[in-house]
């Protein structure tokens, strides 16, 4: 059951697909308090309560015991301290004595979410404008409390089975050369590889839509001879336009009045990539409808998947910001200054990016009135993504795109996917990618992925090959790293091969992967789970930070430490451990609930499958159309009969079939053997482990 109560003047943020009755009455466990504007919703917290939610955020799955703040950001640097990354996410999950229950707080503006922060025993969620709908979600399970949000709030975008692939990308390919040579690269070394992505340096001086003719001769035969080898392009788009005159997206923006103004009615110019930017209205309808049409040249020039960036959106600085830095530095010009002074000089410069008195520059239009941007400044990249994919199919209907933003709301789980941003390459951002991925489950982000890896800082060998061990399951699978850090490209490295086979293990389970996050999405479900989620009675399994459950069969359990070759696994019941080395290589251990130090050389990791199921794998494959579906081996540990649902489909109409594209694999147990049986398929059952 879900209840909705509204406060102030709520925007429709298009995050529900459902609309629900307004009740009245006071909202169930929160008390509710007002500062001015601002809304406040506090509830008191047991010592064993856990909260779950957030999506993208830093810190635990549990989320309790730090202040959050939805105020979408370009964060280059995902420290514990963080309050605030690139998405606002605003569920909330509370499990504790009481049983469980939900609060989606659907505001486009800041709120903050003091999880314990200031008081260890209280929870107080805070409207910075107090125009929002809170909706309470009761319900029996925390599965079930995010079954509910999720029918609110519309099935998930899936992307062509092709974008579940592995992509290499790289802040510093500038021309089709250099895309040549990572694609040789790979293919030469038969690392398998389906999409390379195309960063700023291919646009013509950063403008939106254009490509480079000096680097991009002849983008069609480009996109042309790539797919002959089965590989796709995708270039990414910065939601600010050039400030260009001549440039046909700015010369019709300014024309019909589509970029963002501040209110004096000049067009609001901030700097970003491009120099000097605009910024288009993406609440509108029109403008989305522009935007996304905008597209149509590139995409009519083979290009199939497309990344949207810098939405946010991120404003390096701001004509007035620099001014006003200026006029602050004139004003110590030749004085003697004092440490606070030159303190204050130095953060004139230094936060004059993303500044809220940038934000609060300008404005959108909103049911033909102006609203100011701090008002709806979480939808901004939400909308750009919805303008994005409208265009996208507008050029290929009936086809799925491959697209995912940085910024997002919830919302935009419908149109498109989010990696998880400028990520490092630090050990601990394994982690932080296994958690994001869970929360960005509960919140309807399933295709979603972090840059493999890192994105900032040098790299080592051994992080890429312990990053890309968790890769292996991760919707998006992209390794992506900053201009200027050290090469990362799987090739590159002395230990290629092992980074190779563990490639195949993806290409190897390609099919059940899909298949599971469709299955997920379909039905309202959550192909990654915290522990929590399922064994709710197991206090250790509800406590455990680094693993997660994988569909209905499945745990994973990365090495995220330097120099370990092994780690600690809880098992919450009975399951077996396949230890990979590659896709024909692997070691099948039953093991018992409980706990148990795993051994996992560098070239080998871990999936467990919990006993009495099986899954199935295919052979590896270069490219996700190679992947051979007609012939499977299962992998399990089984007493007695079992059977398992396997989705298929041609991957990439955007009509899904749930029924129609489930095959039953049913497994028979007779005289301690075990054999499979499925329509068009053969299948070997030889691995799997009977008692
Ligand atoms: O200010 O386009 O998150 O993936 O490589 C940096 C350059 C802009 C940020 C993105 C990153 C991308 C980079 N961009």
């Amino acid at each position: 059951m879900i209840l909705r109560y509204d406060f102030g003047h709520p925007y429709d943020t298009g995050a529900l697909v459902e609309q629900l009755p307004v009740s009245d009455g006071p909202v169930p466990h929160f008390t509710v308090s007002r500062k001015d504007a601002q809304v406040s919703f506090s509830v008191p917290l047991g010592e064993e309560d856990m909260i779950f939610g957030l999506g993208q955020a830093v810190r635990g799955l549990n989320k309790r015991g730090h202040r959050y703040r939805a105020w979408n950001s370009d964060d280059f640097s995902h420290t514990e301290d963080k309050a605030s990354l690139y998405g606002s996410h605003n569920l909330l999950l509370f499990t504790g004595r009481d049983g469980v229950w939900g609060a989606y707080f659907d505001d486009p503006g800041a709120v903050t979410f003091d999880l314990g922060y200031t008081r260890s025993d209280e929870a107080v969620i805070t409207s910075e404008n107090g125009d929002l709908s809170v909706y309470i979600i009761e319900g029996d399970s925390l599965t079930d409390l995010v079954k509910q949000f999720r029918r609110v709030i519309g099935k998930p975008y899936l992307p062509p089975k092709w974008g579940m692939g592995y992509i290499q990308s790289r802040w510093g390919y500038v021309t089709a050369d250099d895309l040549r040579e990572v694609v040789r690269g790979h293919r030469e070394k038969h690392i398998p590889l389906d999409t390379v992505s195309m960063d700023i340096d291919y646009m013509d001086d950063f403008r939106d839509f254009t490509w480079d003719a000096k680097k991009f001769p002849d983008l069609k035969a480009f996109t042309d001879e790539l797919r002959a080898d089965h590989i796709r392009v995708m270039p990414i788009m910065d939601a600010g336009v050039k400030l260009h005159p001549g440039d046909s997206t700015f010369d019709a923006g300014m024309e019909k009045g589509y970029f963002c103004k501040k209110a004096d009615g000049e067009t609001f110019v901030g700097a970003v990539w491009p120099g000097k930017a605009v910024f288009p209205d993406f609440l509108r309808e029109e403008v989305r409808q522009w935007f996304g049409d905008c597209y149509r040249p590139m995409l009519e020039a083979g290009v199939e998947a497309i990344w949207n960036d810098m939405n946010e959106p991120a404003i390096f600085y701001s004509v007035e910001g620099l001014q006003a830095a200026y006029d602050k530095a004139d004003s110590l010009r030749g004085g003697n200054i004092g440490v606070y002074d030159y303190f204050d000089l130095k953060d004139a410069f230094t936060g004059m990016s993303n500044s809220m008195a940038d934000y609060r520059r300008f404005y959108h239009i909103i049911g033909g009135k102006p609203v100011n941007h701090e008002k709806v400044h979480n939808l901004y990249g939400a909308m750009m993504t919805k303008a994005t994919a409208q265009g996208m199919k507008a050029v290929r209907p009936g086809k799925r795109p491959l697209l995912f933003s940085r910024s997002s709301f919830i919302g935009a789980h419908r149109d498109g996917g989010i990696w998880q941003g400028d990520n490092f390459a630090w050990w601990s951002h394994i982690l932080l990618n296994l958690k994001e991925l869970a929360s960005l489950n509960m919140v309807g982000f399933l295709f979603n992925g972090a840059d493999l890896g890192g994105f900032g800082a040098n790299t080592t060998e051994d992080l890429v090959l312990r990053w890309l061990q968790l890769g292996v399951f991760t919707p998006i699978m992209r390794n992506h790293a900053a201009m200027g850090t050290r090469d990362q490209e799987v090739y590159r490295f002395r230990n290629w091969e092992t980074m190779r086979d563990v490639l195949g293990v993806r290409y190897a389970l390609l099919l059940y992967l899909y298949s599971e996050l469709v299955k997920a999405a379909e039905t309202d479900g959550m192909m990654f789970r915290p522990l929590a989620f399922d064994y709710a009675d197991d206090e250790v399994a509800c406590r455990t930070e680094d693993q997660l459950m994988l569909g209905d069969a499945a745990m994973i359990a990365p090495v995220y430490e330097q120099n370990a070759r092994g780690r600690h696994v809880y098992l919450p019941e009975d399951m077996l451990l396949v230890r990979f080395r590659s896709a024909e290589d692997y070691d099948l251990v039953p093991m018992e609930k409980g706990h148990h130090w795993v051994t996992l050389q560098m070239s080998e990791f871990p999936l467990f499958i919990r006993r009495g199921h099986v899954i199935p794998m295919a052979k590896a494959a270069e490219y996700v159309a190679g992947v051979d579906a007609s012939r499977l081996t299962l992998l399990g540990w089984i007493e007695s009969d079992t059977a398992i649902t396997l989705y298929d489909d041609d991957g990439e109409s955007d009509t899904i079939d749930l029924a129609a594209g489930l095959t039953e694999i049913t497994v028979t147990v007779k005289d301690g053997q075990a054999t499979a049986e499925a329509e068009g398929k053969t299948l070997d059952a030889t691995r799997i482990v009977i008692g």
